[in-house]
């Protein structure tokens, strides 16, 4: 069988002097249950007046493998890979993959036209070094999950995996996500995991930038790490809460602003 996990080179850096304005998006979870959600983020990339759109991962709820655009199961985010080709003749579109996308491979790069970043990736435009992230790889105090992770983030893992029937690696997936959302069922509020504060400085004196802009815990927020330095929280996407959640975070002419699309 013919692997799809990712060749494509995905950028560490992306520097473009001519973009005034530039979104930041994340944590969309499209799936079969979501439409209302897939066709905000279609009205959303036509119109935005952005010169980039950066997608910080999860934009899928499930991702098994890129040969889930042959199945019928996957039809909704096979027409979300349509919709993407075409916004992206627009606009250029980038995508880090997150914890639930993680196996988007070359194919659905190719036909989708995104852009691979690497997480973390270094932004510079405006004047600025942002460092970009999905931001599951800075929960480290939870090992649990960052040994699960190291594991299926392994390319003999994800080979393995791949290697299995579709069906098979259909219910894995579905048995894994019922399990993660039971595990969040029980926890208290303040007992999910967050980035660790030490671990994010580090990344941003590393990369020597002041900003990063990170998805996954689904808690829009600003963090100041230290007189310098300083965290922006993503909003996930969901059009059929109360009240809906659609956000965008804009840096235009160096400012940055939270937008609710809904
Ligand atoms: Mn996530």
């Amino acid at each position: 069988m013919e692997m799809s996990i990712s060749n494509t080179p995905a950028l560490h850096q992306v520097e473009d002097p001519t973009w005034s304005c530039v979104d930041f998006i994340s944590d969309l979870h499209l799936s079969a249950q979501s439409p209302e959600t897939l066709q905000a983020l279609e009205s959303y990339l036509f119109k935005t007046p952005a010169q980039a759109v950066f997608i910080l991962g999860d934009l899928l709820e499930v991702w098994i493998g890129d040969d889930s655009l042959d199945h019928e199961a996957f039809s909704v985010e096979r027409s979300c890979l349509h919709m993407i080709q075409e916004a992206g003749l627009r606009t250029p579109i980038f995508f880090m993959p997150g914890n639930r996308d993680f196996l988007i491979g070359e194919r659905f790069f190719a036909e989708s036209g995104m852009r691979a970043l690497h997480d973390p990736c270094v932004l510079k435009t405006q004047g600025k070094r942002i460092l970009l992230s999905h931001g599951d790889a800075l929960c480290t105090t939870d090992v649990d999950y960052q040994n699960f992770r190291q594991q299926v983030r392994s390319e003999s893992w994800q080979i393995q995996f791949l290697s299995m029937p579709f069906d098979d690696r259909l219910s894995m997936a579905l048995q894994l996500r019922a399990q993660s959302q039971e595990k969040q069922a029980m926890m208290q509020p303040g007992e999910h995991a967050d980035l660790d504060h030490k671990a994010c400085l580090g990344e941003l004196l590393k990369h020597q930038c002041e900003l990063m802009i990170h998805g996954h815990t689904h808690r829009p927020k600003r963090h100041e790490l230290d007189s310098s330095h300083a965290r922006e929280v993503l909003s996930d996407w969901d059009a059929t809460s109360l009240p809906p959640r659609a956000q965008v975070l804009r840096l235009e002419n160096t400012r940055l602003q939270r937008l609710d699309l809904l």
